[in-house]
């Protein structure tokens, strides 16, 4: 009997070691659990999102010293944006990476007419992410790129200067609870701590980092840079409700105007976040997919494994078939160019959004009961956009569960607005609620056709 018992205890012993060791070293960073949104929008809340809810699709950009090498240290794979955690490497060194960062390819123009050929409407940068390293000229801490770096810029004021020149609005993303250059910040059990650095959880004051730190990095972000559209905080951790509260009366102060996301933490800020994943269905709220393009936030070398663009227009149309927003993601490199496959992709999609905008900008929350098997659904005023992404074999398309019955239908795309003919139901009897539309043999894009229903 003994021998069974040490046989067991040895086996689940190894397990759980074997699954410790391969927890230390996945590289994927885990997404906080969002919690879901007190604030419903009030008419202020209701105010600032008119612009984001017209823009439905968004740059994301995250760009640090962890791109110097593509997350790679002295040759060492760092996994992601997090290498400077997952290699455990002590301040003082990550801090050198700054003295080789020159990103002399680094053009403020270009970056943005990547985003606005994609029809995207705005851009949502890192100004500080977890490695607590500013990038931008931060008067409150040295430790910015401004200050540290042989190459001396400000990319967030450049970017900043070239949306405002473009028409895209700007907003800046912050590390609000991991920061891994500052003494006083805990997380959870230490569990994305600098305890390397810092190794005694107990003593990191969560206060102490949020008056040093924090507000007077939000508070420059919101004076120096003109406007800011969206401060999108992440892993809000150990923030205090009345801290969170504070940040977002500091905030409205500074920039009224300013939409914040729901991660400055307590259920506070005007819109949700869903980090790598489309929900199922949509919400009474408004919410923000926010997604890499290939695998990776940060640059890692190599990642080559860019999602088609087909499978972009199809999330960014079932994202806003459910009323929600897209915000995509590209890693720059450290010489400050968006990789080459992030942009192919890109501009693929743009020349789709260039022909079917209309049927992404400003649109509502689909309006039938179910997602039709052939796509998805948008609505705008008194008409449907009907995103085809199977074109039926027989050239019929059924709605399901209309409101009202349909004026005129035709192709997007058909400048003419030819109407198609809109027949009656396979039992001859014509139901305004369930019509057939009659389409041509062949899709006029093989990624989504859209049909629109004048009601
Ligand atoms: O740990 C970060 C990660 O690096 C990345 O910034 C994402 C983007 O939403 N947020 C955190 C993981 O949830």
């Amino acid at each position: 009997m003994m021998k069974k018992i040490n046989f067991t205890f040895v086996f689940v012993a190894a397990v759980l070691v074997a699954l410790n060791s391969r927890a230390a070293d996945i590289p994927i960073p885990d997404a906080p659990v969002d919690t879901p949104l007190k604030t419903v929008t009030d008419a202020a809340a209701a105010k600032r999102l008119a612009w984001w809810s017209e823009a439905r699709f968004g740059m994301f950009i995250h760009w640090g010293l962890y791109a110097q090498d593509g997350c790679f240290y002295k040759g060492t794979n760092g996994s992601s944006e997090h290498m400077m955690r997952h290699l455990q490497i002590p301040l003082a060194e990550y801090a050198k990476v700054a003295d080789d960062f020159n990103p002399t390819n680094f053009n403020a123009d270009e970056w943005v007419g990547i985003a606005k050929n994609a029809g995207m409407e705005y851009m949502v940068i890192t100004s500080k992410h977890h490695d607590g390293f500013a990038m931008y000229d931060s008067q409150s801490s040295d430790y910015n790129i401004v200050k540290r770096t042989p190459w001396k810029r400000d990319p967030i004021k450049e970017l900043a200067d070239a949306c405002r020149k473009q028409g895209l609005k700007f907003g800046v993303y912050y590390s609000l609870g991991r920061d891994w250059e500052d003494p006083d910040v805990p997380t959870r059990d230490g569990y994305r701590s600098n305890t390397w650095d810092y190794p005694i959880e107990t003593n990191k004051v969560f206060a102490h980092y949020f008056e040093r730190k924090v507000k007077p990095q939000i508070t420059e972000l919101l004076t120096h840079y003109g406007p800011i559209a969206v401060l999108w905080f992440d892993t809000p951790e150990k923030i205090s409700a009345a801290e969170s509260q504070e940040l977002v009366d500091l905030i409205h102060k500074l920039q009224p105007d300013c939409i914040i996301n729901s991660r400055v933490g307590h259920g506070l800020g005007d819109y949700g976040v869903q980090e790598q994943k489309i929900p199922g269905a949509g919400d009474i709220k408004p919410w923000e997919t926010c997604m890499t393009l290939n695998g990776h936030w940060g640059y890692f070398k190599g990642d080559e494994k860019w999602k088609p663009a087909q499978t972009v227009i199809h999330n960014l149309v079932d994202i806003v078939s459910k009323g929600g927003n897209y915000l995509l993601n590209v890693g720059p490199t450290g010489a400050g160019v968006i990789p080459q496959g992030g942009v192919n992709d890109l501009e693929q999609v743009g020349a789709w959004m260039k022909v079917n905008g209309e049927a992404i900008y400003g649109t509502t929350v689909s309006p039938l009961k179910t997602q039709p098997s052939w796509g998805r659904v948008t609505k705008k005023g008194g008409k449907l956009y009907l995103h085809v992404f199977d074109w039926p074999k027989d050239g019929s398309l059924q709605i399901e569960g209309l409101k009202s019955p349909i004026k005129k239908a035709y192709l997007l795309a058909d400048t003419n607005t030819k109407p198609l003919p809109v027949g009656s139901g396979i039992d001859g009897l014509v139901r305004w609620d369930k019509p057939f539309i009659t389409l041509p043999s062949k899709p006029l894009d093989p990624i989504d056709t859209v049909v629109v229903l004048e009601q």
